[in-house]
């Protein structure tokens, strides 16, 4: 049927669910598993247990294309949400899962990205942004006036630390004895998958031959991976009022910039499968405080 929308400021509907993400209070955990694809967030919703009193795993799935899932994991109540691609889809996922639910919001994703320095990030390995993402915008405003910057790197936003710290530490246990390695480094989010990841091509005059070697290497020397999400998400936990979002960040490499390589597909199934286990580990270990200030589930 029709659904009327309410508040032009924050729209929700009569049932209180959300304009983009569409879900109501009661459908989403305090820790949210972020993940790019719908194909990710069903491969999560696999590994999770149904929540209390239902026989499935919760799914919703909202006109724009957004996917929740809510289970448990180790007994945790746990929301995978697929993001879809770039920051604006980012900033849907967390303001508007931010309100409907209570208290402290844990959130962790799981990206797959680019390496422009192998080693360390060598095809198949997973990069945490324990140290943090910048971005990296193009700057429209260099079409007619050479005198400013094709390309704007921000400053890093770095990730909670503790949430971090576990995210790594879950990552190395679950790849203990692989040949994929967890890599500790800074990231870097771009507004485009193109022009400000350095790809090239003769259709559009993007300017950026330059741009992972003399401009973000040369700013941000510690960047690994090239990805379209994290920054945002720690952007928005670094200015939660009260800090109430904590968030970090892992990618796997799909991709060597330099050597043009990729990876193939049943590495990246089993790197999708055993960082997604990984990263629902972490959330539902991870401290989360409900809105009473008590300390709900986990312990680290
Ligand atoms: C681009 O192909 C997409 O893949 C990466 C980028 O950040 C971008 O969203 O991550 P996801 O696989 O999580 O979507």
């Amino acid at each position: 049927g029709l659904v009327s929308f309410e508040n032009a400021n924050f729209p929700m509907d009569q049932d209180k669910r959300t304009y983009h993400v569409g879900t109501k209070r009661g459908e989403v955990a305090n820790r949210i598993l972020s993940v790019g694809d719908v194909t990710r967030a069903a491969l999560c919703a696999s590994f999770m247990e149904p929540p209390p009193g239902m026989s499935e795993v919760y799914s919703y799935k909202s006109k724009r294309g957004f996917v929740t899932h809510t289970g448990l994991f180790d007994g945790v109540p746990i929301s995978v949400v697929s993001t879809g691609m770039g920051y604006p889809n980012m900033d849907f996922v967390v303001r508007e899962c931010r309100a409907v639910t209570d208290g402290e919001l844990a959130f962790v994703r799981v990206g797959t990205c680019g390496a422009i320095q192998a080693p360390p990030g060598k095809l198949g390995s997973v990069v945490v942004a324990s140290k943090g993402s910048v971005l990296v915008r193009r700057n429209p405003d260099a079409y007619d006036d050479p005198t400013v910057g094709k390309y704007f790197v921000s400053k890093p936003a770095l990730p909670d630390a503790k949430l971090s710290a576990l995210l790594e530490s879950e990552m190395r246990s679950a790849l203990n004895g692989d040949e994929s390695e967890v890599v500790s480094a800074m990231n870097a989010s771009a507004d485009s998958f193109y022009s400000s990841q350095g790809r090239t091509g003769d259709d559009f005059d993007d300017a950026n031959e330059n741009l992972l070697d003399e401009i973000i290497l040369k700013r941000q020397p510690e960047v690994v991976s090239l990805e379209m999400e994290t920054f945002h998400l720690l952007d928005l936990a670094r200015n939660s009022r009260e800090l109430s979002v904590h968030a970090a960040s892992c990618a796997i490499v799909l991709a060597e910039r330099r050597s043009n390589d990729f990876l193939p597909a049943d590495r990246i199934e089993f790197m999708e499968r055993t960082c997604c286990r990984a990263a629902l580990s972490t959330l539902a270990k991870a401290s989360v405080r409900d809105v009473d200030g008590k300390e709900a589930y986990g312990d680290a």
